[in-house]
């Protein structure tokens, strides 16, 4: 785990957050700037700085993300309308932090293309 990742810090705790979920593997958690009504972060607890560092044995914890922000989507109340799910990948994805994240935004309808 690289020392100054920001979200290794909230796995490990170290920076406090309210989890919406946790489990052994991953934690949800409010994004600290959110750009719609709900925004919150998904993040895998292991450190992986970003999807095109995803090794062949990381495709189980993936699926495991994916498929419980599919579960979470109706205790985030963005089930009926929809939501969008968003992986920022390195500068032209626009990442920010690396470490790999999920957003998951929802709470109003959102135009496309992104700018
Ligand atoms: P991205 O641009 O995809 O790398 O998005 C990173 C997001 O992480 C951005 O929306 C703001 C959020 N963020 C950065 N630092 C923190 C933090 O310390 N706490 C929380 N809750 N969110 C953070």
């Amino acid at each position: 785990m690289p020392q100054e990742c920001i979200f290794c810090k909230i796995a490990t705790k170290e920076i406090p957050v309210t989890a919406l979920y946790e489990d052994e593997h991953m934690i949800v958690f409010p994004d600290i700037n959110p750009v719609t009504p709900v925004h919150v972060l998904v993040i895998p607890k292991k450190h992986i700085a970003n999807l095109l560092e995803l090794a062949p044995e990381d495709a189980s914890l993936v699926g495991h993300i994916v498929f419980t922000i599919s579960r979470l989507a109706s205790q985030l109340g963005i089930a009926e309308d929809g939501f969008r799910l968003v992986v920022n990948t390195k500068d032209n994805g626009g990442q920010t932090v690396h470490h790999l994240h999920w957003h998951v935004l929802g709470g109003r309808f959102m135009t496309w293309p992104p700018g």
